[in-house]
C-alpha cells in the first residue's frame, strides 16, 4: 500500500470485493450468490478488522517508541455495533453499500444482523468506549485492558410491564472482530497463604492458578491510519482444565470443576450501575483483569529492552474508577516481590503511573472490601495495603495533621466496624496511589475537593483536578445522524469529525430563514424514522410533529424519572380539564435498564408502562399525548432515539451526576435541554447560553440546605393541588384498575421518603416545562435554538477530554 493511497482511503473498490468474497468463500464456506445478511455481516466485518490490523502494525507499535504509552484499565466498555462506525471511519461506506446493492442486498439489513457489544452498564462504560476512539484520533498510543464477558449487561424485555432480564448473548460462536492471541497469555495467583522464605521475606503461595487469554480489538482513527487496541481478558483455569486423577476414577462432574470455574470469572457482567454489591466474585474479576493487564504491561516494556525502573516513564495507567483500584497493591508486589526492588522505590513507580478517575459522590456507590475477604482471596495484597496505610498514616498525615484522630480516621484506608472487621476504602487508596485525580465534570470536581476529598486537597495540592466528560462525534454525529452530517458538510465543510469546534461555523447560520428549514427538515426524517420504530417495538402510533420529549438513562432514583412521569400525570389531568384547549401535542419517550435487584427502580418502569397504557388508550386526549417505553435500551438503541429528540431531560437532583454523557449526545444533534444545574449540565448552559436551555430546580447549595433542615415531601404533596392530583392518581389505581395497589409503592416513597427530591423540584420543573411547550409552538425560534445548541457544544468532544488528560492527568 502506498502511503499516498492511504490518504483517502485505505483500500480500493476492487481488492475490497475481493476480500470480502475471499471470507465469505474461506471463512464462512459460502459465496455472494448463497450468502446471508448475517454472512455479509460477519464477511464485512472481517475484512474491515485485516484493514485495521494491517494499520496496528505500522501505529503505536513501531514508532512513538518515546511516547509514554496509555494503558485504561476499565471494568466495562459499552462498545455497541462496530461494522457501521468501522465502514465510515475507514471511508467504505458508500463502497460496502455499492457492493452489496449489486447482489440485491441493503447493506442497512446487514448492519441490523449486529448485536450490541454491550459489555457495560451505561455512562462509565460508553465513556471507555469514547476515550478509546479519541485516544486513537488523537494518535496517542493506548491500550484498553478490560474483561472478554460472555455474557453483558442482560436484555430488557417487558412483560406485563414488569422489567424481565434475558441473558445477552452477544457472541455465542465468536466476534468476528475479536482476535484471539493466546500466545500472550499471562497466569496469575488467587487465594493460598503467605510464607516466610530462608531471607526473613514474605512470599505469597497462592491456592489457585488462573490463566488470562487476551482478546483483541482494534480500535481505528477517523480514516483509519492510526489504530489502537482493545485487550480484554478472557478466564481459564490450566491449559488442560480437567482433572485427570478424578477423570480416572470415574467422578467426571468434579474433574470439569475447573473448567466451570475458568468460565465463572469473566462469565457475566455485574448488571449494577452505581450501587456495587461487595461480592467475592466481583473482587476476583477485578483482580483477575488488573493482574493481566500489568502483567502484560511488563512483560512488553521487558521485550523493548528498558529496565523496570523507568516503567513509569513509558507506561500511564488510567484507574476507571476505583473498580481496578487493586492494580496499586498488585504493582507494589510485582515490583518488590518478582523485580527486587525496595519498598521506596516501588512506591515511587507507582504513585508516577497510577490516575484515577471518581465517576460519583454517592456514598453507597464508592467501593469498599471487607478486610478478611481480601485477604482470604489476596493475602499479599492485604498485608501491602496495611503497609501503604502505614506508611501513609504515620508519615505525612503525622506531618499535616499530627495526631488530630478525626481526621486520621477519616482519611485511613481502613474503616474500622463495630464487629471486628476492617474495610477497606478503595477510594482513599486510590487517592493515596495516584499522582492525579480527576472528577468529570466542573461542579462534580469541585465537590470531589470540597465535600468528598477535603483532606486530600489540602494535604496534595494540585492532584486533584478535573477534566469534564466528552463524546466521540463520529459515532454520536456522523455515524447516528447522516442526514444532520451531510446538511453540515454542506454548511461548513467536513472537517468538524475530527475538529469538532468547527461547529462554531453555524452560528450566523442560526439567523438564515432557509438553513432552518433545512435542519427542521433534517430533524422531521429522524422523527419519521423512530416513529416507525416506536409503532414496530410498542405498537403505538405517534406523530412525528409532536415534540419528542426523551429521558434515556439507567434507572436511577437520583436520576428522576419519577419527576418526569409527575409531569406527565399531571399534562394527562390538564388535558381532561380543558379538551379544547390548545396543548402542545408530546411524545414522551423512555428508554432505561433497572439493575435486577433494585426494588424501586423496577417498580418506576412498572409505573411509567402502566401509565403509558392509559395514556395511550384514551381517546379523549386526540392523540396529542403519547408515552413510551422502548425495551432494551442500549448503544444501538441509542443512536436511533438521539437524532429524533427535540427535548432532554437531564433532570436529576443537583449534586448527584456527576457528569452526564447523554445530556451532550442528545444536545450535539439538536435537543434542547430541560435540566438541573448538575453534572455538565452546569457546563452546557454556560456553552449554549441561557436562553437556549431550560433550567430548573434547586441548586446544590438550595438541596443541601433543605436536607440541612429537614426535608418533608409531605409538605409539597400537601400543599400543591396539581402534585397532589398526580400523586393520588399513582395511589388509588387510577391507571390499574383490576389491582388498584399496584402503583402504591412509587406513590408511598414520593410522599413519605422521595430521597432525592423530587416533589421539592415539581412546580420549578412545571413551569419550565410550560416555556418549553410555548417555545416549541414557534418554530422559527426553536429550532434556532437547536441549531445554536449544535454550534456551542464542540467543547464537548471526547478528543477535547483526551487532551485535557494528556495534558493534565498523564503529562507534567
Ligand atoms: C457509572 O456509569 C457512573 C458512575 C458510577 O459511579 C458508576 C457507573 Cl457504572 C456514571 C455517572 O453516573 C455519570 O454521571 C457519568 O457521566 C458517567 O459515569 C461517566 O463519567
Amino acid at each position: 500500500m502506498s502511503k499516498k493511497k492511504s490518504e483517502t482511503t485505505l483500500m480500493d473498490n476492487n481488492s475490497f470485493t475481493v476480500e470480502l468474497e475471499k471470507h465469505l468463500r474461506r471463512e464462512l464456506g459460502t459465496s455472494p450468490k448463497r450468502a446471508t445478511a448475517h454472512d455479509w455481516w460477519q464477511a464485512l466485518s472481517l475484512t474491515l478488522r485485516d484493514i485495521n490490523l494491517d494499520q496496528l502494525q505500522q501505529s503505536g507499535l513501531d514508532e512513538n517508541q518515546e511516547e509514554r504509552h496509555v494503558c485504561y484499565l476499565s471494568m466495562e466498555f459499552l462498545m455497541g455495533r462496530l461494522l457501521g462506525d468501522a465502514l465510515m471511519n475507514l471511508g467504505l461506506y458508500e463502497t460496502a453499500a455499492t457492493l452489496l446493492q449489486s447482489y440485491g442486498v441493503r447493506l442497512s439489513d446487514v448492519l441490523d444482523q449486529e448485536r450490541d457489544m454491550s459489555l457495560g452498564n451505561g455512562g462509565l462504560g460508553r465513556l471507555a468506549a469514547c476515550f478509546m476512539d479519541s485516544l486513537a484520533n488523537r494518535n496517542i498510543p493506548a491500550t484498553g485492558y478490560g474483561i472478554n464477558y460472555r455474557y453483558g449487561l442482560f436484555r430488557q424485555v417487558f412483560v406485563d410491564g414488569y422489567q424481565k432480564e434475558k441473558p445477552d448473548v452477544w457472541r455465542e460462536f465468536g466476534s468476528p472482530w475479536e482476535t484471539c492471541r493466546p500466545s500472550e497469555t499471562v497466569e496469575i495467583g488467587l487465594f493460598g497463604h503467605m510464607e516466610m522464605d530462608h531471607d526473613g521475606n514474605n512470599r505469597w503461595v497462592p491456592s489457585k492458578k488462573l490463566f488470562g487469554v487476551p482478546w483483541d480489538i482494534t480500535i481505528p482513527s477517523f480514516g483509519g491510519q492510526y489504530v489502537n487496541r482493545l485487550r480484554l481478558w478472557e478466564s481459564l483455569v490450566g491449559a488442560y482444565p480437567i482433572d485427570l486423577d478424578k477423570y480416572n476414577q470415574g467422578e467426571y462432574l468434579e474433574a470439569c470443576r475447573n473448567l466451570v470455574d475458568g468460565d465463572t470469572i469473566s462469565g457475566v457482567l455485574y448488571p449494577e450501575d452505581s450501587t456495587p454489591q461487595g461480592k467475592d466474585l466481583r473482587l476476583i474479576q477485578q483482580y483477575f483483569f488488573t493482574a493481566c493487564s500489568l502483567k502484560d504491561i511488563i512483560r512488553q516494556h521487558k521485550q523493548r529492552g528498558l529496565p523496570m525502573g523507568s516503567l513509569a516513564k513509558h507506561y500511564a495507567l488510567q484507574l476507571n474508577d476505583t473498580h481496578p483500584a487493586i492494580a496499586i497493591p498488585e504493582l507494589m508486589r510485582l515490583l518488590m516481590d518478582e523485580e527486587g526492588m525496595v519498598w521506596n522505590q516501588a512506591w515511587a513507580i507507582t504513585q508516577e503511573m497510577c490516575h484515577y478517575t471518581n465517576h460519583t459522590l454517592l456514598p453507597e456507590a464508592l467501593e469498599k472490601w471487607s478486610a478478611s475477604l481480601l485477604g482470604r482471596i489476596l493475602p499479599r495484597h492485604l498485608q501491602i495495603i496495611e503497609m501503604i496505610n502505614y506508611v501513609f498514616l504515620n508519615g505525612e498525615a503525622k506531618e499535616q495533621w499530627g495526631d488530630n484522630l478525626e481526621i486520621i480516621q477519616k482519611v485511613s484506608i481502613f474503616e474500622e466496624l463495630d464487629n471486628g472487621d476492617r474495610m477497606i476504602r478503595m477510594a482513599n487508596l486510590s487517592v493515596i496511589g495516584s499522582r492525579r485525580v480527576n472528577g468529570v465534570a466542573a461542579l462534580h470536581s469541585g465537590l470531589v475537593k470540597a465535600n468528598l476529598f477535603p483532606e486530600f486537597d489540602a494535604l496534595y495540592p494540585g492532584k486533584l483536578v478535573n477534566v469534564t466528560n466528552g463524546v466521540t462525534p463520529r459515532r454520536w454525529l456522523a455515524h447516528c445522524n447522516p442526514g444532520l452530517a451531510r446538511l453540515l458538510d454542506r454548511n461548513i465543510g467536513t472537517d468538524w469529525r475530527t475538529d469538532l469546534d468547527q461547529l462554531e461555523k453555524l452560528t450566523p447560520l442560526a439567523e438564515s430563514p432557509d438553513f432552518l428549514d433545512a435542519f427542521a427538515n433534517v430533524r422531521f426524517k429522524n422523527k419519521e424514522r423512530l416513529a416507525r420504530l416506536i409503532e414496530k417495538e410498542c405498537k403505538v402510533t405517534v406523530n412525528p410533529n409532536a415534540l419528542f420529549d426523551v429521558q434515556i438513562k439507567r434507572l436511577h432514583e437520583y436520576k428522576r424519572q419519577q419527576l418526569n412521569l409527575l409531569h406527565i400525570i399531571s399534562l394527562y389531568h390538564e388535558m381532561l380539564d380543558n379538551p379544547d384547549a390548545d396543548h402542545t401535542p408530546r411524545v414522551f419517550v423512555f428508554g432505561a435498564k433497572a439493575a435486577p435487584g433494585y426494588v424501586l427502580a423496577k417498580q418506576i418502569i412498572l409505573a411509567i408502562n402502566k401509565i403509558a397504557q392509559v395514556i395511550n388508550n384514551d381517546r379523549r386526549l386526540d392523540d396529542r399525548l403519547k408515552v413510551v417505553f422502548l425495551p432494551d435500551y442500549r448503544v444501538s438503541l441509542a443512536e436511533q432515539i438521539i437524532p429524533a429528540a427535540d427535548l432532554s431531560e437531564q433532570i436529576s437532583t443537583a449534586g448527584f451526576e456527576a457528569s452526564g454523557t447523554g445530556n451532550m449526545k442528545l444536545g450535539l444533534n439538536g435537543a434542547l435541554t430541560i435540566g438541573t444545574l448538575d453534572g455538565a449540565n452546569v457546563e452546557i448552559a454556560e456553552a449554549v447560553g441561557d436562553d437556549n436551555i431550560f433550567i430548573f430546580g434547586k441548586t446544590v447549595d438550595e438541596i443541601a440546605a433543605l436536607q440541612q433542615q429537614g426535608y418533608n415531601p409531605y409538605h409539597y404533596y400537601e400543599s400543591n393541588p396539581v402534585l397532589k392530583r398526580a400523586i393520588d392518581s399513582l395511589m388509588n389505581g387510577s391507571f390499574c384498575q383490576h389491582k388498584p395497589d399496584l402503583l402504591k409503592p412509587v406513590a408511598e416513597d414520593l410522599m413519605h421518603r422521595d430521597q432525592f427530591m423530587a416533589l421539592a423540584d415539581f412546580e420549578s420543573y412545571r413551569e419550565a416545562q410550560q416555556k418549553v411547550s410555548e417555545t416549541f409552538r414557534k418554530p422559527r425560534l426553536w429550532w434556532r435554538k437547536a441549531v445554536l445548541n449544535t454550534a456551542r457544544l464542540g467543547g464537548f468532544s471526547s478528543d477535547r477530554s483526551i487532551a485535557d488528560y494528556a495534558e493534565k492527568v498523564w503529562g507534567e
